[in-house]
């Protein structure tokens, strides 16, 4: 059996380029998110390249769901060599005295705890086998804040401090954790963020070559093939247009 890694948000942006790219270079997949239809079209277009999918549909802010899933795989997906905890949002950029607490509870709920849930799951497998590798993708929105950002940032902010908590609670186990900080990328966040306000989202890129989910996916890609003694504990990466979260260079 090859590789296996679990990805989570798949249906989309990141974690639909990740899991293509690994699936690429041999690796077995995992995918999850909510949407069936996309998981059903994504799992059609993995298996042509020759490897094994497994597709999970549950939403990760839901306990039961989770533990469901994972505790449930058939033996030969249990040796999972790579989790990466990809599934995220943001939603709107009212400031805090305006904020919208359906927003706020989406944001923590599925940013953090969801997080949280599937790590919880997976880790035990991980730790059977001695060995395994955790990718939290986090944000530039956990190293920075910016206005209208408040909860979001709040969210990955939590990302980081558990990126690093977590590689202190693996040590012992040979389990690596990578944070992966990106700024601008153009996938179907600002959508969702903006409620689907086409031009609203269309406005975070205008004027600058954001990064891609393919950008990040081959960060990942070369995260998960460093050898045995190397582990990546913090990537921050950024549009060449883009210095910060407020300072972006638009022509
Ligand atoms: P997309 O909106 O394109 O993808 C988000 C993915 O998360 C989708 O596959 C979605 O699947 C999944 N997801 C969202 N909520 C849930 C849920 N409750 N349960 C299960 N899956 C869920 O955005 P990105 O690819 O850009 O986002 C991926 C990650 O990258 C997020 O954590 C985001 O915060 C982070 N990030 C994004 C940046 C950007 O500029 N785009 C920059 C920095 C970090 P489905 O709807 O089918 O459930
Ligand atoms: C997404 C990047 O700058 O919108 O995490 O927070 S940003």
């Amino acid at each position: 059996m090859n590789k296996i890694a679990l990805i989570t948000g798949a249906t989309s942006g990141i974690g639909k380029a990740t899991a293509t790219k690994l699936a690429e270079i041999g690796y077995n997949i995992i995918i999850t998110g909510r949407r069936g239809d996309r998981l059903a079209a994504l799992e059609d277009e993995l298996k042509a390249k020759g490897i094994k999918v497994l597709a999970l549909q549950f939403d990760v802010r839901n306990q039961e769901e989770v533990h469901n899933a994972i505790s449930n795989l058939p033996t030969e997906w249990k040796n999972i060599d790579i989790l990466v905890n990809n599934a995220g949002l943001a939603v709107g950029t009212s400031p805090i005295q305006d904020g919208i607490l359906d927003d706020w509870e989406r944001m923590i709920d599925t940013n953090v705890k969801g997080l949280l849930y599937i790590t919880h799951e997976v880790a035990p497998l991980m730790i059977k086998n001695e060995k395994g590798h955790i990718v939290n993708i986090a944000s530039v929105a956990g190293k920075e804040v910016y206005p209208g950002g408040n909860v979001y940032c709040a969210t990955k902010h939590a990302v980081d401090a558990l990126s690093k908590a977590m590689r202190i609670d693996m040590l012992k186990h040979n389990i690596k954790v990578t944070n992966i900080a990106p700024g601008m990328v153009e996938t179907e966040f600002s959508v969702v963020r903006y409620k689907g306000d086409q031009q609203a989202a269309d406005n975070v890129y205008k004027g600058v070559t954001p990064l891609t989910g393919e950008d990040i996916a081959d960060t990942i890609v070369f995260t998960v093939t460093r050898p045995a003694h190397i582990c990546l504990n913090d990537i921050q990466i950024m549009p060449t247009a883009q210095a910060s979260s407020r300072d972006v260079n638009r022509k």
